[in-house]
């Protein structure tokens, strides 16, 4: 008889603003498509834009996947976080706010809600920001957990100096 995974339908977003930033995005994506409990990896189009945030520092490339997965949220965190630290993340005496060479945001687990020490989700931010609404939107994500908000809605309400600021760096066929 065959072992029944369940699996959840996720979504990340993915940062750099230092170093090979495309290189890194590219390094991540191969890492999570490589993993034993991740199937079904979708890529957004590569998005250039200022930081949120303070000012001096680089622009960062942006992107998003989904993907299935039949980790629990919190082994997903960890998974993500040792991507990260694979590729020269910083953490200790860095800001929040500071350049990074990787970031991995967990940004939907299902239409899970979860509130833990490590872990909000769905990420707070996601209404408020291009780079990673437009990531996706290309994904085609629909995503009801937001104040039953659409994706589509959230971007039709960003200022339009959020827009201005972000643009398409690379093509993926989707
Ligand atoms: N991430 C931050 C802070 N500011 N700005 C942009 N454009 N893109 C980001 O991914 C980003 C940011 C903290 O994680
Ligand atoms: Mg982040
Ligand atoms: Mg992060």
């Amino acid at each position: 008889m065959g072992i029944n995974k369940i699996f959840t339908n996720c979504y990340v977003a993915l940062g750099s603003n230092l170093g090979d930033s495309r290189g890194y995005l590219d390094k991540a994506i191969v890492s999570l498509q490589q993993h034993s409990s991740i199937e079904n990896l979708q890529i957004s189009h590569y998005y250039q834009s200022k930081p949120h945030g303070p000012q001096d520092q680089p622009d960062y490339i942006n992107a998003a996947v989904s993907f299935d997965t039949d980790l629990s949220a919190e082994a997903l965190l960890d998974e993500l976080q040792k991507i990260e630290n694979n590729n020269q993340r910083l953490r200790q005496g860095v800001s929040r706010w500071s350049a990074r060479t990787l970031d991995l945001d967990l940004l939907f687990y299902g239409d899970q809600y979860i509130e833990t020490k490590r872990l909000t989700v769905p990420h707070p931010r996601i209404c408020e920001r291009a780079f990673v609404l437009l990531p996706l939107s290309d994904l085609g994500a629909n995503c009801k957990s937001i104040n039953k908000t659409t994706i589509k809605e959230c971007i039709e309400a960003l200022p339009g100096s959020e827009l201005k600021n972000i643009k398409k760096i690379k093509e993926i066929e989707l």
